[in-house]
């Protein structure tokens, strides 16, 4: 896979060179390219950002560097066949959520151009432009604001890269991860432990030195629902009742949840005070 990114901060992206994305690129499974967006500059001051037409608060980037620049980083591939084509990928609060859902659709793209914005983003007519040619998505990793696209771009570059041929050593770990489609009815992953089995006093559960599979199993989801119940109740009730099993409902009707009549399960109504 090709990733390129257009940016006026490229060592913002330096840890691209590091851990699983940095190992990809050196077994040639990712072709990075980071570009300085200021090289497509023509002024004294390298300017890339002016005042926003109407007015506001902030700054907005100007469309020229970004079209030459995006001109440039696509005339550089070969994508006249159309399975070649490169998508655009532009972090923004405003976007639509990352989730492993999307990462899935992105790992199986060849080549992924990321436009991060700093300031108030970027002139909108250049997304109408590359939309007329391109793919492209505008995603947003949360519900925060971060100063610009940059930190999305390593976030959203780890969730994908992982997900590539080869590039995590164990094909199977992946499988079992937390929103991976199909992973634990979409349960949360539960804890883990390693050696050794006692660690200031704190004992691993016995249930997992047992090697008896079956209860190990029902275990691990029992902690999944619970965490799954606590950190995230919203998954709890999206939940497909047909995903749970008996087991399954007395855990959750054990930690207070409410069977609604289509048998999915509500959040437990708040103690009211007598
Ligand atoms: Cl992709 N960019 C910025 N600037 N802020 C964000 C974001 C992206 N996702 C959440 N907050």
């Amino acid at each position: 896979m090709r990733l390129d990114v257009v940016t006026i901060f490229p060592e913002y992206l330096e840890p691209l060179n590091v851990s699983l994305v940095g190992k990809a690129r050196a077994r040639g499974q990712l072709d990075v390219r980071v570009h300085d967006l200021r090289a497509w500059t023509h002024d004294r001051h390298h300017t890339v950002d002016d005042t926003p037409y109407g007015g506001g608060p902030g700054m907005v980037m100007k469309p020229g560097p970004w079209g030459e620049a995006l001109d440039a980083v696509l005339a550089s591939g070969t994508h006249d066949l159309p399975e070649a084509r490169p998508a655009l990928v532009v972090p923004t609060p405003s976007g639509r959520p990352f989730t492993q859902g999307l990462a899935v659709e992105l790992a199986g793209r060849p080549w992924l151009v990321f436009a991060p914005a700093r300031y108030e983003g970027i002139d909108r007519r250049v997304i109408e432009e590359y939309a007329e040619r391109l793919t492209v998505y505008e995603v947003s990793i949360g519900d925060y604001v971060l100063a610009g696209g940059e930190a999305a771009v390593l976030v959203i570059t780890e969730a994908v890269a992982r997900l590539l041929p080869g590039v995590l050593g164990n094909a199977e770990s992946h499988r079992d991860d937390s929103f991976a489609p199909g992973a634990m009815a979409d349960l949360l992953e539960g804890p883990v432990y390693t050696k050794p089995p006692e660690w200031r006093s704190r004992a691993v559960p016995e249930v997992l030195l047992s090697g008896h599979h079956g209860r190990i199993a029902r275990w691990r989801r029992d902690e999944a629902l619970r965490r799954t119940g606590r950190n995230r109740p919203d998954l709890v009730e999206r939940c497909d009742p047909g995903a749970l099993d008996a087991h399954d409902r007395a855990v959750l009707e054990e930690l207070g949840w409410r069977r609604l009549a289509d048998g999915r399960f509500g959040r437990p109504p708040d103690d009211v005070e007598e």
